[in-house]
């Protein structure tokens, strides 16, 4: 591991009173343009003590990142990412890269005095996510903080989800079901492209919606997942090659290679609190593009989420008459409501981007608190420690027990 060289607590230069965070941002595909945007959006809403600088996106491809810069509001572009984290102009690291990556990047970023956000899953492996909690856990005694981005827990109706739990109104939990379904590689001409090889996205399914959906009920819960038994599905086995990707598009050429990962995953999980949970996570859910679903079941009421309605959170309060008793349809876009006072006036509802916008937010105020930002990375090996427990499970054929 390279040696810890910086000590800092963040940051550059004052503007207009304020302390600033220059960022880069290695990646600019989907998730570097819907980070980009969070970057650019932030300040303008919510009252901020640090003011976000977008400094240097980084990329292998020097013509496309120069676009991208220009595209998406960053100062500079830079091809090289271990240039790009020593320079004096970043004092934060954002990770949007394929996972096989993540672990020597934000090992290097931390170790350099650099905060990091790290897109989910947090690592491939188990022993990568250890390695990344133990640099994060060190760099937090310099004041350099670390951030994994499952950023669904800042959807408002999700974080009143969390609010409404944490106050007791669903009483004593015993079910979680959590769904996370899409349809984009449903058709079998869909191209090979980077999320469906092992060696640079880990797992499939499992890990790139799973690890959302895992992360969001035990955020939910403030619980944690103890065991669990699944089985992973590969329905595709060979695709066309693509020969070109950006984002969840790709273009197939002639050549055809085998999936690595898994199509669609499913398991049960006992949570250690006592709960039950069911999972299912899938890119094969033909007509479901992006529905995250959660249930849970209480002794004092029921919650129901779905991301396709993500402004509505459906709240059963199973302690007045079942006369006047049923789901009750709580559009969760009023003022009082998380997050969403900074936006439009009531009613107006919010969308896909406004979670990483609120992702950045959070971070930005933990790092001027100076304390750890959550979900941190130690949140984020939690993950992997199940995502790893569901592949074991399947391979065995047995129930998994989490450690660590
Ligand atoms: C593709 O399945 C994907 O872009 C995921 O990688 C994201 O994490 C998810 O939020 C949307 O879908």
């Amino acid at each position: 591991m390279t040696e810890a060289t910086t000590t800092t607590t963040t940051t550059g230069p004052t503007t207009g009173g304020q302390r600033q965070l220059s960022v880069g941002m290695i990646g600019y595909a989907f998730m570097g343009a819907v980070h980009s945007h969070a970057w650019r959006s932030a300040h303008r809403f919510f009252d901020l003590p640090l003011q976000p600088r977008m400094s240097v996106v980084c990329g292998r491809d020097a013509a496309k990142v120069e676009q991208a810069a220009a595209t998406m509001g960053w100062q500079e572009s830079e091809t090289d990412w271990r240039r790009m984290i020593e320079r004096d102009d970043v004092d934060l690291v954002d990770i949007c890269t394929p996972g096989d990556t993540h672990a020597e990047m934000a090992i290097a970023a931390l170790a350099a005095g650099k905060h990091v956000l790290c897109e989910k899953p947090l690592a491939n492996s188990v022993e990568e996510a250890e390695r990344m909690a133990e640099a994060a856990a060190e760099a937090a005694t310099r004041g350099v903080r670390a951030m994994v981005g499952f950023t669904y827990r800042r959807v408002p109706a999700i974080a009143l989800a969390r609010k409404l739990v944490g106050d007791g109104r669903l009483g004593e939990v015993r079910h979680v079901r959590a769904q996370y379904l899409q349809d984009w590689l449903a058709d079998p001409s869909s191209p090979l492209s980077w999320r469906l090889d092992k060696t640079k996205a880990g797992s499939g399914a499992l890990g790139d919606i799973g690890a959302h959906v895992i992360d969001l009920t035990q955020h939910i819960l403030g619980d944690t997942i103890g065991e669990v038994s699944g089985q992973l599905e590969t329905f595709v086995k060979e695709r066309p090659v693509a020969t070109d990707s950006a984002g969840l598009s790709a273009t197939a050429g002639t050549e055809r290679g085998p999936v690595t990962v898994d199509d669609a995953a499913v398991f049960i999980a006992r949570f250690t609190g006592g709960a039950l949970g069911v999972y299912e996570a899938t890119r094969f859910a033909t007509g479901r593009k992006n529905a995250i679903r959660i249930e849970i079941n209480g002794s004092l009421g029921s919650l129901a989420f779905d991301f396709e309605d993500m402004n509505v959170l459906h709240f059963h309060d199973a302690t007045i008459d079942d006369e006047e008793g049923g789901f009750r349809r709580i559009v969760v876009t009023e003022p009082g409501h998380p997050y969403v006072g900074a936006w439009w006036p009531p009613g107006h509802g919010l969308g896909y981007e406004h979670g990483f916008t609120h992702q950045v937010v959070d971070l930005m105020r933990a790092i001027a608190a100076d304390t750890d930002p959550s979900p941190t990375f130690a949140d984020g090996l939690q993950v992997q420690r199940v995502l790893a427990a569901v592949e074991t499970s399947s391979e065995t054929r047995a129930w998994q027990t989490i450690t660590g």
